[in-house]
């Protein structure tokens, strides 16, 4: 069942059609309400009458984090203080942090998208779904929360903080659905196991997101805990939760066009890239009222697919994210992802996706160790399986990442677990 068949299913041009008239009122509207955005346009000599369609997108100036930071807390606001129903922040690690402010018809559209996203992922007003993202100024946990309402599902407002009281909860509300990070979810189904209760909930899906996870890990996921997990996608400034979603078909993430506008772009020279090319992703914001953003540069690395997917949608589609631009780790000169020492080692049946990388530099040399939970039987009084282990996950993040590493093999349970975001690298390095 597709749940907005109208905005899903529309063809390419129609689409080019509604999102061109939405981006042209949408130009004049940040024109005349935002003095900041009218500044940027100005520099560049344009006037809203230069953006007659998506294909004048070009023309405008690129919006950062920095251009949020530089108008903290409500300078991009394009409506007065009180149409605003709603705000939400991110900490981010340094700085102040990103303030997003939402009207009543924003809040509106951000849960059709994630009832959109959660269609996607099968969920319905039959399920009884836990929301085990934080509730509070992280769009995580309202955004989901809101959208599984209107999808008419029965929401259990878990939030995080107390995985024991979930499961139980799990088991006596007879929970069919959970939203929460997929480390998160990783370790829920320990917990499960440790309690001996996988085989008495009756959990069927998952939508999972908020931070970046591989293939191989959904699969995991999946067999442990017998369900579907579905990837949804988000960032706060551009929305929450729910700009895009996998369908059943697992081949790209959903855009929900019709609201969100994506182009990808070479980070280097900051020009497009071609379609199925990997670059950085970039949306307008067509219909947010509160705080519209123009060419939104996210850092999250993609490519974009505008074929028509097999589950019939049309929006088109991004693949599962490589990382960020700022996620990417250089280590003696090569470029490495979290995400690819994620996907190696999940080709290891004996390891976990428990995983830690610790970077430092010794002698104006980069070194890299990955700390691995491996299963509890290579700790036993004979370590040869341990050395052999240790090799074998040496040679294939060797092949993977193109580097020599380190392997610290370690006991199950013994990396620290996040209920929100987890954390896989820490890097030593001093850059003074
Ligand atoms: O993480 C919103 C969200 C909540 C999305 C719950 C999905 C589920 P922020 O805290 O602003 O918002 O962080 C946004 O998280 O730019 C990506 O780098 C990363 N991210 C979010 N979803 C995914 C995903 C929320 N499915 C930042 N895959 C984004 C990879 C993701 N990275």
């Amino acid at each position: 069942m597709i749940w907005n068949e109208a905005k899903e299913c529309m063809s390419r041009d129609e689409m080019t059609h509604l999102q061109s008239a939405r981006l042209c009122k949408l130009i004049d509207r940040v024109y005349h309400n935002v003095e900041y955005y009218r500044k940027k346009m100005q520099a560049v000599g344009l006037e809203p009458g230069d953006i007659n369609g998506i294909e004048d997108i070009t023309k405008l100036p690129y919006t950062t984090k920095d251009d949020l930071r530089d108008t903290y807390p409500f300078g991009l606001f394009a409506v007065p203080r009180s149409q605003i129903v709603r705000i939400h922040a991110s900490s981010g690690t340094t700085g102040k942090a990103t303030v997003v402010g939402y009207t009543r018809r924003d809040i509106d559209v951000w849960s059709e998208c994630v009832a959109r996203s959660m269609t996607m992922a099968d969920i319905g007003k039959d399920d009884t779904i836990q929301i085990a993202y934080g509730y509070g100024l992280f769009t995580g946990g309202l955004g989901a929360h809101y959208g599984a309402e209107n999808l008419g599902a029965t929401v259990v407002p878990m939030s995080t903080g107390n995985t024991k009281k979930l499961i139980t909860m799990m088991e006596d509300f007879g929970v069919t659905a959970i939203a929460c990070t997929p480390s998160y979810l990783l370790h829920v189904a320990e917990t499960l196991e440790a309690e001996g209760m996988l085989g008495r909930i009756k959990l069927r899906r998952a939508v999972c997101g908020a931070e970046p996870w591989t293939e191989n890990m959904r699969k995991l996921i999946e067999d442990w805990l017998h369900i579907k997990a579905h990837d949804i996608y988000g960032l706060s400034e551009v929305m929450g939760p729910g700009v895009a979603c996998d369908c059943s078909f697992h081949n790209g993430l959903h855009v929900h066009e019709d609201h969100f506008l994506p182009e990808i772009i070479s980070p280097a020279t900051l020009e497009p890239v071609a379609d199925g090319e990997t670059g950085e992703l970039v949306f307008t914001t067509l219909t947010k009222e509160g705080i519209p953003l123009i060419r939104y540069r996210t850092k999250d690395l993609t490519s974009i697919d505008r074929s028509v997917c097999e589950c019939g949608r049309t929006t088109a589609r991004i693949s599962r994210f490589k990382g960020r631009s700022d996620d990417m780790l250089i280590i003696r000169g090569v470029n490495v992802f979290p995400s690819q020492v994620e996907a190696a080692l999940l080709e290891v049946d004996e390891t976990t996706p428990n995983y830690m990388m610790i970077v430092d530099r010794v002698d104006h040399q980069d070194t890299l160790e990955v700390q691995v939970e491996v299963e509890e039987r290579f700790f036993d009084d004979d370590m040869r399986g341990l050395d052999q282990l240790s090799k074998k996950i040496q040679l294939v993040l060797k092949q993977a990442l193109g580097l020599a590493v380190k392997i610290t093999l370690v006991e199950p349970h013994t990396l620290e677990r996040f209920e929100g975001k987890a954390k896989h690298v820490i890097d030593k390095r001093k850059y003074d």
